[in-house]
């Protein structure tokens, strides 16, 4: 195992939800570490853009509705084996399908509104992370 970054956004819904914290403290508590955060509200631009890959998938135009739908909470987490953890930490993308104790399990309500997203390999959050930070702003190690 390598320590590793992600990226990870807290979703309008669970913003909304006033959960920022409680979130946050699963990071913490399970060996993450943020090192760069910041709340946005994106453009249909931004979250198109970022959703990117799915753009061809019959959900794109639901998805970037929801992501624009108020503020969202945006964090780069390090740590051992980041990715997978976070993945771990997050649950199944349909939060009826996640293991409880995942924050999809415990904050989210359906395959839209479903409370996290999370990089899903290395590349992707290298893409990710460059996305919304740009490197002076990621403070690991000082
Ligand atoms: P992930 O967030 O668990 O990585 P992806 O397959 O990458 O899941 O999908 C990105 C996001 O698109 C999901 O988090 C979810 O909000 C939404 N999504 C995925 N599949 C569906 C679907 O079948 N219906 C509606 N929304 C979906
Ligand atoms: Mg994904």
């Amino acid at each position: 195992m390598a320590i590793q970054r992600t990226l990870s956004i807290i979703k309008p819904d669970a913003v909304a939800k006033n959960v920022i914290g409680k979130i946050y403290s699963r990071f913490e508590s399970n060996g993450l570490k943020v090192i760069a955060s910041k709340m946005a509200w994106l453009s249909p631009q931004e979250a198109g853009e970022f959703y990117g890959v799915h753009k061809e998938r019959p959900f794109f135009k639901d998805l970037v509705s929801f992501m624009i739908s108020g503020p969202v909470m945006i964090q780069v987490l390090e740590g051992e084996d980041a990715i997978t953890k976070n993945r771990d930490l997050m649950g199944a993308t349909d939060p009826k399908k996640a293991e409880p104790g995942t924050i999809r399990a415990d904050f989210a309500e359906s395959i839209d509104a479903n409370a996290v997203h999370g990089s899903d390999a290395e590349e992707t959050a290298r893409g990710e992370i460059a996305f919304f930070f740009p490197a002076m702003n990621v403070y690991a190690g000082r």
